[in-house]
Protein backbone atom coordinates (compact mmCIF):
# COMPACT_ATOMS: atom_id res chain seq x y z
CA UNK A 1 0.00 0.00 0.00
CA UNK A 2 1.62 3.61 -1.25
CA UNK A 3 2.36 5.05 2.29
CA UNK A 4 0.97 8.97 0.94
CA UNK A 5 -3.01 8.41 2.69
CA UNK A 6 -1.42 7.40 5.44
CA UNK A 7 1.11 10.17 5.40
CA UNK A 8 -1.56 12.76 4.52
CA UNK A 9 -4.04 11.02 7.60
CA UNK A 10 -0.87 11.63 9.68
CA UNK A 11 -0.57 15.03 8.85
CA UNK A 12 -4.46 16.31 8.74
CA UNK A 13 -4.79 14.47 11.64
CA UNK A 14 -1.75 15.98 13.67
CA UNK A 15 -3.01 19.81 12.56
CA UNK A 16 -6.58 19.25 13.30
CA UNK A 17 -6.04 18.07 17.16
CA UNK A 18 -4.05 21.81 17.38
CA UNK A 19 -6.50 23.82 15.65
CA UNK A 20 -9.11 22.19 17.59
CA UNK A 21 -7.54 22.95 20.60
CA UNK A 22 -6.72 26.26 19.50
CA UNK A 23 -10.01 27.85 18.55
CA UNK A 24 -12.17 25.25 21.19
CA UNK A 25 -13.84 26.89 23.96
CA UNK A 26 -11.82 27.32 27.17
CA UNK A 27 -14.22 28.04 29.64
CA UNK A 28 -16.94 25.57 31.52
CA UNK A 29 -19.12 23.73 29.99
CA UNK A 30 -17.16 24.11 26.74
CA UNK A 31 -13.75 23.34 27.78
CA UNK A 32 -14.10 19.57 28.44
CA UNK A 33 -15.66 19.03 24.92
CA UNK A 34 -12.62 21.20 23.46
CA UNK A 35 -10.26 18.85 25.39
CA UNK A 36 -12.14 15.42 24.19
CA UNK A 37 -12.38 16.19 20.45
CA UNK A 38 -8.80 17.61 20.57
CA UNK A 39 -7.47 14.21 21.98
CA UNK A 40 -9.66 12.05 19.01
CA UNK A 41 -7.26 13.52 16.05
CA UNK A 42 -4.37 12.82 18.41
CA UNK A 43 -4.90 9.47 18.51
CA UNK A 44 -5.70 9.00 14.83
CA UNK A 45 -2.31 10.54 13.81
CA UNK A 46 -0.65 8.04 16.20
CA UNK A 47 -2.53 5.48 14.12
CA UNK A 48 -1.62 7.13 11.04
CA UNK A 49 1.94 7.28 11.48
CA UNK A 50 1.72 3.54 12.71
CA UNK A 51 0.06 2.45 9.42
CA UNK A 52 2.88 4.48 7.62
CA UNK A 53 5.31 2.67 9.34
CA UNK A 54 4.17 -0.91 8.14
CA UNK A 55 3.25 -0.85 12.40
CA UNK A 56 0.53 -4.00 12.82
CA UNK A 57 -0.60 -3.41 8.76
CA UNK A 58 -0.90 -7.57 9.51
CA UNK A 59 -0.31 -9.40 6.14
CA UNK A 60 -3.04 -12.78 6.07
CA UNK A 61 -1.99 -15.66 3.96
CA UNK A 62 -5.55 -14.89 1.65
CA UNK A 63 -3.40 -11.68 0.90
CA UNK A 64 -5.23 -9.11 2.44
CA UNK A 65 -4.10 -6.41 4.83
CA UNK A 66 -5.81 -6.05 8.15
CA UNK A 67 -4.35 -2.69 9.73
CA UNK A 68 -4.77 -3.44 13.13
CA UNK A 69 -3.37 0.35 14.48
CA UNK A 70 -7.09 1.31 13.01
CA UNK A 71 -9.13 -0.90 14.98
CA UNK A 72 -7.09 0.38 18.20
CA UNK A 73 -7.36 3.66 16.97
CA UNK A 74 -11.19 3.21 16.28
CA UNK A 75 -11.59 1.21 20.01
CA UNK A 76 -10.27 4.16 21.71
CA UNK A 77 -11.86 7.24 19.89
CA UNK A 78 -14.75 6.10 19.11
CA UNK A 79 -15.85 5.87 23.03
CA UNK A 80 -14.59 9.62 23.58
CA UNK A 81 -17.21 10.47 20.40
CA UNK A 82 -19.97 8.98 22.30
CA UNK A 83 -19.29 10.07 26.05
CA UNK A 84 -18.86 13.88 24.21
CA UNK A 85 -22.73 13.16 23.26
CA UNK A 86 -23.61 11.47 26.88
CA UNK A 87 -22.40 14.53 28.21
CA UNK A 88 -24.06 16.75 25.92
CA UNK A 89 -27.79 14.96 26.54
CA UNK A 90 -26.99 15.65 30.35
CA UNK A 91 -25.51 18.78 29.97
CA UNK A 92 -24.19 18.89 33.66
CA UNK A 93 -27.41 17.53 34.95
CA UNK A 94 -28.43 14.71 36.13
CA UNK A 95 -27.51 11.78 39.05
CA UNK A 96 -23.92 11.09 38.03
CA UNK A 97 -25.08 7.39 38.55
CA UNK A 98 -27.90 7.83 35.35
CA UNK A 99 -24.90 9.22 33.37
CA UNK A 100 -22.28 6.58 34.60
CA UNK A 101 -24.86 3.98 33.17
CA UNK A 102 -25.54 4.83 29.94
CA UNK A 103 -21.74 5.70 29.42
CA UNK A 104 -21.26 2.40 30.69
CA UNK A 105 -23.42 0.75 28.12
CA UNK A 106 -22.70 2.92 25.27
CA UNK A 107 -18.93 2.32 25.67
CA UNK A 108 -19.52 -1.47 25.99
CA UNK A 109 -21.58 -1.81 22.90
CA UNK A 110 -19.11 0.47 20.73
CA UNK A 111 -16.06 -1.31 21.97
CA UNK A 112 -17.54 -5.00 21.05
CA UNK A 113 -18.26 -2.95 17.71
CA UNK A 114 -14.78 -2.49 16.68
CA UNK A 115 -13.43 -5.85 18.16
CA UNK A 116 -15.76 -8.27 16.80
CA UNK A 117 -15.27 -6.16 13.66
CA UNK A 118 -11.64 -7.13 13.62
CA UNK A 119 -12.68 -10.46 14.47
CA UNK A 120 -14.51 -10.71 11.45
CA UNK A 121 -11.42 -8.89 9.53
CA UNK A 122 -9.48 -11.72 10.54
CA UNK A 123 -12.02 -14.66 10.06
CA UNK A 124 -10.99 -17.02 7.64
CA UNK A 125 -14.05 -18.86 6.61
CA UNK A 126 -16.85 -16.56 4.93
CA UNK A 127 -19.30 -17.75 7.97
CA UNK A 128 -17.04 -16.63 10.42
CA UNK A 129 -16.93 -13.68 8.61
CA UNK A 130 -20.75 -13.09 8.50
CA UNK A 131 -21.24 -14.17 12.34
CA UNK A 132 -18.95 -11.39 13.50
CA UNK A 133 -19.62 -8.64 10.88
CA UNK A 134 -23.43 -8.84 12.21
CA UNK A 135 -22.75 -9.00 15.43
CA UNK A 136 -20.81 -5.81 15.06
CA UNK A 137 -23.61 -4.75 13.22
CA UNK A 138 -26.09 -5.82 16.11
CA UNK A 139 -23.49 -4.20 18.44
CA UNK A 140 -24.15 -0.86 16.68
CA UNK A 141 -27.75 -0.89 16.65
CA UNK A 142 -27.38 -0.88 20.09
CA UNK A 143 -25.31 2.55 19.89
CA UNK A 144 -27.86 4.37 17.45
CA UNK A 145 -30.73 3.16 19.77
CA UNK A 146 -29.27 4.41 23.02
CA UNK A 147 -28.62 7.50 21.09
CA UNK A 148 -31.84 8.30 19.33
CA UNK A 149 -34.19 7.27 22.01
CA UNK A 150 -33.12 7.53 25.78
CA UNK A 151 -30.49 9.65 25.39
CA UNK A 152 -32.39 11.79 22.91
CA UNK A 153 -34.92 12.00 25.28
CA UNK A 154 -32.79 12.81 28.33
CA UNK A 155 -31.21 15.88 25.85
CA UNK A 156 -35.08 17.00 25.29
CA UNK A 157 -35.09 17.76 28.84
CA UNK A 158 -32.02 19.83 29.03
CA UNK A 159 -34.12 22.69 26.85
CA UNK A 160 -34.62 23.15 23.14
CA UNK A 161 -31.44 24.97 22.43
CA UNK A 162 -29.50 22.55 24.27
CA UNK A 163 -31.46 19.44 22.58
CA UNK A 164 -31.31 21.18 19.11
CA UNK A 165 -27.13 20.83 19.76
CA UNK A 166 -27.81 17.36 20.57
CA UNK A 167 -30.07 16.30 17.57
CA UNK A 168 -27.68 17.66 15.23
CA UNK A 169 -24.20 16.58 16.21
CA UNK A 170 -26.14 13.21 16.43
CA UNK A 171 -27.82 13.23 12.96
CA UNK A 172 -24.26 13.95 11.32
CA UNK A 173 -22.76 11.18 13.32
CA UNK A 174 -25.60 8.67 12.72
CA UNK A 175 -25.73 9.19 8.87
CA UNK A 176 -21.37 8.93 9.05
CA UNK A 177 -21.11 6.41 11.25
CA UNK A 178 -23.29 4.18 8.85
CA UNK A 179 -21.27 4.59 6.01
CA UNK A 180 -18.12 2.60 7.90
CA UNK A 181 -19.84 -0.55 8.09
CA UNK A 182 -20.52 -0.73 4.24
CA UNK A 183 -17.19 0.62 3.08
CA UNK A 184 -15.46 -2.58 5.04
CA UNK A 185 -18.27 -5.00 3.83
CA UNK A 186 -17.18 -3.64 -0.09
CA UNK A 187 -13.70 -4.14 1.18
CA UNK A 188 -11.23 -6.56 0.98
CA UNK A 189 -11.95 -7.76 4.79
CA UNK A 190 -15.37 -8.17 3.39
CA UNK A 191 -16.66 -8.90 -0.53
CA UNK A 192 -13.54 -7.33 -2.03
CA UNK A 193 -15.52 -5.21 -4.31
CA UNK A 194 -12.64 -2.29 -3.91
CA UNK A 195 -8.97 -2.65 -3.84
CA UNK A 196 -7.08 -2.06 -0.61
CA UNK A 197 -5.54 1.71 -1.32
CA UNK A 198 -9.60 2.48 -2.34
CA UNK A 199 -10.49 1.49 1.22
CA UNK A 200 -7.96 3.07 2.52
CA UNK A 201 -8.90 6.16 1.30
CA UNK A 202 -12.82 5.92 2.25
CA UNK A 203 -11.74 5.33 5.27
CA UNK A 204 -9.47 8.25 5.17
CA UNK A 205 -11.88 10.61 4.51
CA UNK A 206 -14.71 8.86 7.05
CA UNK A 207 -12.33 9.33 9.77
CA UNK A 208 -11.83 13.22 8.37
CA UNK A 209 -15.28 14.11 8.34
CA UNK A 210 -16.08 11.79 11.52
CA UNK A 211 -13.31 13.41 13.83
CA UNK A 212 -12.03 16.27 12.67
CA UNK A 213 -15.43 18.12 11.04
CA UNK A 214 -17.56 16.91 13.12
CA UNK A 215 -14.99 18.45 15.81
CA UNK A 216 -15.74 22.05 14.53
CA UNK A 217 -19.25 21.12 14.00
CA UNK A 218 -20.49 20.33 17.54
CA UNK A 219 -18.13 22.66 18.65
CA UNK A 220 -20.53 25.31 16.66
CA UNK A 221 -23.60 23.97 17.99
CA UNK A 222 -22.67 23.81 21.48
CA UNK A 223 -21.70 27.45 20.99
CA UNK A 224 -25.01 28.59 19.67
CA UNK A 225 -26.66 26.50 22.30
CA UNK A 226 -24.89 27.62 24.96
CA UNK A 227 -25.52 31.62 24.16
CA UNK A 228 -29.27 31.07 22.93
CA UNK A 229 -29.85 29.24 26.69
CA UNK A 230 -28.34 32.26 28.00
CA UNK A 231 -30.68 34.64 25.89
CA UNK A 232 -33.69 32.50 27.00
CA UNK A 233 -32.35 32.80 30.94
CA UNK A 234 -33.32 28.91 30.84
CA UNK A 235 -30.60 26.45 33.14
CA UNK A 236 -28.73 25.56 29.98
CA UNK A 237 -25.53 28.44 30.23
C1 LIG B 1 -17.00 -2.17 11.44
C2 LIG B 1 -17.09 -3.55 10.79
C3 LIG B 1 -18.14 -4.41 11.21
C4 LIG B 1 -19.52 -3.78 11.28
C5 LIG B 1 -19.51 -2.40 11.85
C6 LIG B 1 -18.37 -1.62 11.88
C7 LIG B 1 -18.53 -0.24 12.36
C8 LIG B 1 -17.59 0.67 12.52
C9 LIG B 1 -17.78 2.04 12.89
C10 LIG B 1 -16.66 2.78 13.03
C11 LIG B 1 -16.61 4.15 13.35
C12 LIG B 1 -15.43 4.75 13.43
C13 LIG B 1 -15.22 6.14 13.69
C14 LIG B 1 -13.95 6.54 13.87
C15 LIG B 1 -13.61 7.90 14.13
O1 LIG B 1 -13.20 8.32 15.14
C16 LIG B 1 -16.06 -2.28 12.62
C17 LIG B 1 -16.38 -1.31 10.34
C18 LIG B 1 -20.84 -1.91 12.35
C19 LIG B 1 -19.14 2.60 13.08
C20 LIG B 1 -16.35 7.08 13.75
Amino acid sequence: MDQTAFMIGFSIMAIASLVIYATGGKQFPSRHHTLMHASVPFIAATAYLAMAMGFGNLQLDNGVTVYLARYADWSVTTPILLAGLVMLAFHEEGKPGEMGGFLTAIIVLDVMMIITGLISSLAESSVAKWVWYLWSCAAFLGVVYLLWGPLRAIAATRGRAMAAAYNKDVALLTVVWFIYPIVFLVGPEGLRMITDPTSVWAFLILDVIAKVFYAFYAAGNLKNALSQSRYEGSAGA
